[in-house]
């Protein structure tokens, strides 16, 4: 393993490369594959309800999966994710439900950041799961802190952050990198290379022949693997929250993927790239190579992933029918949590909110402020 060349295990014709299976147990990768596959399915359904009108904003994982679920499931349930917005299967792999999942995308009453965040912008304190934030990159400074933090108090906490290829051009990443590698925080950065950020491809991002090779210049590891590949994924993120773990410090990991849809549900990626280089990257599908090793193993078969689709899709729609069904956060919840004792200003405009009535209170746009 280096930093320029790329680790493959699972092949072509779904065996494992010799020596290089981390061995997990019939359960473990029947959860991985049912965590990947309820990804999937949670993202073309909530695509569906933005086209439909019914939610605001989505942003896909499709073809990301085993990138973040096989990096996931290397962590113990006491470490903690910093994420960037493309990890849907995290949340779902440390057991939040598809309520609180939906619940965040409608922004409603019990949505766990109060309908105050873009939809997809999860926070789940049960999951260690941190809130994502907008800004390109800021999660990778705070989980450098959060690391440095952790081995300060002496507890054996390990910390894994997400970003993009474009993340990597943001001042967050050198100053997250640099922080991380002098202190020896116990952090795995995990740049999910999917070759695209927005319309701009990763030639157009980065002169460097690979992203794992800018780690040699923050003292750590910096390894590429193939990010289709679970197995791959997951081997390599577990050695390296191994050696976070043990006090050897940070590894940079590259996990080298495809954004098989667009960026956004605001974006259409038909208008910038190559049809060609989408079919390519359909051919090296996440979930289909993982159900050829399974089925090697005797632990795949149609049945198996027809009941467990249809199970999933009737959990989620369920719980997108409540999600929909509930009202929005309290009006009087705007002025709630930024101050202990809010300003007079505010007092002021919330009696004047509170003074509207019917659809005119709705509609915040209208309130003079
Ligand atoms: C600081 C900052 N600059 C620009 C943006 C607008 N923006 C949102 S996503 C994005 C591209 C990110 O690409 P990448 O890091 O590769 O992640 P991907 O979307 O491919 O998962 C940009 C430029 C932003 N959110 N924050
Ligand atoms: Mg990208």
């Amino acid at each position: 393993m280096s930093s320029t060349e790329l680790l493959t295990i699972i092949e072509k014709d779904g065996r494992a490369a010799k020596d290089k299976d981390p061995n997990l147990s019939d359960a473990e990768l029947k959860r991985l594959y049912a965590t990947m596959l309820a990804a999937r399915i949670m993202d073309e359904r909530a695509l569906a309800l933005q086209r439909q009108g019914r939610i605001g904003f989505y942003l896909q994982a499709l073809g990301q999966e085993a990138s973040h679920v096989g990096s996931a499931a290397a962590l113990r349930d006491s470490d903690w994710f910093f994420p960037a917005y493309r990890q849907p299967g995290i949340p779902i792999l440390r057991g939040v439900s598809f309520d609180d999942l939906a619940n965040e995308w409608y922004g409603n009453d019990v949505d766990t950041s109060k309908g105050r965040q873009m939809p997809v912008h999860y926070s789940f304190r049960s999951a260690n799961f941190v809130s994502i934030s907008s800004p390109i990159g800021t999660q990778i400074t705070q989980a450098a802190g959060a690391g440095m933090a952790a081995r300060i108090r002496g507890d054996d906490t390990v910390f894994m952050t997400y970003f993009g290829d474009g993340g990597t051009s943001s001042n967050d990443f050198h100053s997250g990198l640099n922080f991380a590698g002098v202190y020896k925080a116990p952090v795995v950065f995990v740049c999910e290379n999917n070759q695209w950020a927005i319309s701009v491809p990763l030639k157009g991002q980065t002169a460097s022949e690979t992203i794992a090779a800018k780690a040699a210049a923050y003292g750590m590891p910096g390894i590429r693997v193939d990010g289709n590949d679970v197995l791959a994924v997951y081997r390599v993120c577990k050695e390296a929250v191994e050696r976070a773990r043990k006090g050897d410090g940070p590894t940079l990991v590259e996990t080298v993927t495809y954004r098989m849809g667009s960026h956004s549900s605001s974006d259409d990626a038909a208008r910038y790239r190559d049809e060609a280089e989408w079919e390519s990257w359909k051919q090296r599908d996440p979930l289909q190579r993982f159900q050829r090793y399974l089925t090697k193993r005797g632990l795949w078969s149609q049945d198996w992933e027809d009941e467990r689709a249809a199970a999933i899709k009737e959990e989620l729609n369920a719980a997108i029918k409540r999600a929909e069904a509930r009202p929005k956060p309290p009006l009087a919840s705007l002025f709630e949590d930024v101050f202990m004792n809010p300003t007079p200003q505010l007092r002021e405009q919330q009696r004047q909110l509170e003074s509207l009535e019917g659809p005119e209170a709705d509609d915040i746009g209208e309130f003079p402020l």
